[in-house]
């Protein structure tokens, strides 16, 4: 059944789950779907006794070292609307992946390990969020665990982010004895019944505030607590207030425990209400609001090997405006020509299902051939492009080589693919002749992440050796046409010059000094920490 476009929008939400390594996006994810109903048993990231594994860390790598290296996207109902959940990886090293992401996401949930408080990667995570200008929740997790005080935990948030916390739950109990939370939009209590098995539904039953039961099940004392706390929040506290969440001015804080399921259901009734509803993109001609009846959208992201026996590469698609129609000619802008997008998927969960229409605010998955790159606007014919998704500046550099001769072919493959999903960078030296490529990446593990990558997903062993490099700058003349003369910037023991994929030269410096004061004396030249944009051939 197909409504009219602003119900359609009206029924769509899109976010990110973002924060330091550990502090529990994929465990909430996993609940997040469970309450949804798009799993009935929930896994669990890797732990030496869970026998399912977390459904959003799908990839072989994520699977073994429990952590997430690159972002999942996930779709599932819940009472009545459409989510559209990014799953972030919080490590640094990929935090390029973390960013092209949010570009995706119309608002951010920002996860707090409630014993370890605001740590740097949410810092710096926020403010990507921040500088979007995106609304951001706060969900305070493993709170069945000691942990800190509420009030100075909140108190750290607004210290360090510059955000003011409106706390719309408030936990009863703490670690051991944390057992529900009161609601105070909704005054009443919700109470969670304990239990081993932690890949269902808690049991939470809903008490009115005043209900006679309250001193009995919750303890004389610990509803004594309560009280106080609650009074302290009214007199001191922020009031919420739409405005100033939409404009990022305050954060509206949850508390909960992913693990065991305290928490999330009546997170997830009350962000569905207060989630921002999609919002427009910046594209270079204007702002397009997702009212603007004609499809528009754009690729944010790039993944090769999602089934291993198809051994296919999905380009994730977000709706900016209008409807998505399987089937339908679109305009690939950066190409310069109409394409038939005749196959789009949604992620529910493991299973991926052929969807044949899409709205404003969702995000699809395009079985790519190799026509599209991240950044890539897809439109119904006009000529908009949206503003580019920012690629970092390389900081580390590895040759490769595969010891067995006979895997070239597989080594050549594998790193095209993975490059092209911005997993790595690859450079080539072809000016001195140099056939074997160089890595580049911005941190450490993702050299890590390729070598099991090629490892399993291509069958092909690699050495990897560090290169005595660690920064780098793309040149273009001043009038920004690819130089002449590329050879002087090749300097024994200083810098060297590189090709990136487009074949556009890039140079790497033996250190960061060295590149500035190459700045400073190359007047005729441009260095870019980014890569100029190209027109494909
Ligand atoms: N005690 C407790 N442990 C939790 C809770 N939520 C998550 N964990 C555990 O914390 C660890 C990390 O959880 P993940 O969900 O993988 O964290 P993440 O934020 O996705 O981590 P990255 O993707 O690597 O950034 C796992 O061992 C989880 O089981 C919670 O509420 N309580
Ligand atoms: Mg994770």
């Amino acid at each position: 059944m197909t409504h009219s476009l602003p119900e359609e929008i009206a029924r769509r939400r899109a976010f990110a789950i973002i924060s330091h390594p550990d502090a529990g996006k994929t465990t909430l994810t996993e609940k997040m779907l469970l309450y949804g109903g798009a799993i009935r048993l929930a896994g669990e990231v890797k732990s030496r006794r869970a026998a399912r594994t977390a459904t959003s860390d799908w990839m072989a790598v994520e699977k073994e070292r429990g952590i997430s290296v690159t972002t999942s996207v996930m779709q599932f109902p819940y009472h009545g609307l459409q989510y559209n959940l990014l799953d972030t990886p919080g490590h640094q090293d990929f935090s390029e992946d973390t960013y092209r992401t949010v570009t995706a996401a119309d608002s951010a949930i920002m996860l707090i390990d409630a014993a370890k408080g605001v740590e740097a990667q949410t810092e710096k995570l926020f403010q990507v969020c921040r500088l979007r200008e995106m609304p951001i929740f706060t969900f305070i997790n493993k709170m069945d665990r000691e942990g800190r005080e509420p009030l100075d935990l909140m108190e750290e948030v607004e210290k360090l982010l510059g955000i003011h916390c409106v706390p719309v739950n408030w936990p009863i109990g703490r670690g051991n004895r944390f057992r529900g939370v009161y609601d105070r939009r909704r005054e009443c209590v919700f109470l969670f019944e304990r239990s081993d098995d932690k890949s269902g539904r808690a049991e939470t039953v809903r008490i009115p505030w005043g209900d006679p039961r309250l001193p009995e099940l919750i303890g004389e004392s610990d509803l004594e607590e309560l009280k106080e706390e609650l009074e302290l929040l009214d007199m001191a506290g922020e009031q919420f207030d739409e405005e100033r969440f939409r404009s990022g001015d305050i954060t509206p804080v949850f508390f909960g425990s992913a693990l065991t399921n305290f928490g999330v259901e009546p997170f997830l009734e009350t962000f569905g209400d207060m989630a921002p509803l999609p919002t427009g993109r910046p594209a270079k001609t204007g702002h397009v609001p997702p009212s603007h009846p004609a499809f528009t959208g754009f690729i944010f992201k790039i993944q090769a090997n999602m089934d291993r026996n198809h051994r296919d590469r999905i380009a994730f698609l977000r709706v900016v405006s209008g409807r998505f129609e399987r089937g339908m000619n679109a305009y690939h802008v950066r190409a310069g020509r109409r394409m038939r997008l005749g196959n789009a998927m949604m992620f529910f969960a493991n299973e991926r299902e052929q969807v044949d229409e899409a709205w404003a605010g969702d995000i699809v998955g395009l079985y790519d051939t190799g026509n599209f790159a991240i950044g890539d606007t897809l439109t119904a014919g006009e000529e908009l492009e949206f503003e580019g998704i920012p690629s970092f500046c390389p900081e580390l550099f590895m040759s490769v080589r595969a010891p067995n001769p006979m895997k070239r072919k597989q080594l050549d493959k594998g790193l095209q693919q993975l490059s092209e999903e911005g997993a790595i960078q690859i450079l080539y030296q072809p000016d001195l002749g140099q056939r074997e490529p160089v890595l580049a990446a911005v941190g450490r593990l993702q050299f890590e992440i390729v070598k099991e990558r090629l490892d399993s997903e291509y069958n092909c062993e690699v050495r990897f050796d560090s290169l005595p490099f660690a920064a780098a700058r793309w040149i273009t003349a001043k009038d920004g046409t690819v130089p002449e003369d590329v050879a002087r910037f090749n300097r024994a023991g200083i810098s060297a010059v590189y090709r990136d994929k487009h074949g556009l030269p890039i140079v790497l410096f033996r250190d960061d000094w060295t590149a500035k004061y190459a700045v400073r004396n190359y007047e005729d030249t441009l260095f870019l920490q980014a890569a100029p944009r190209v027109a494909v051939a």
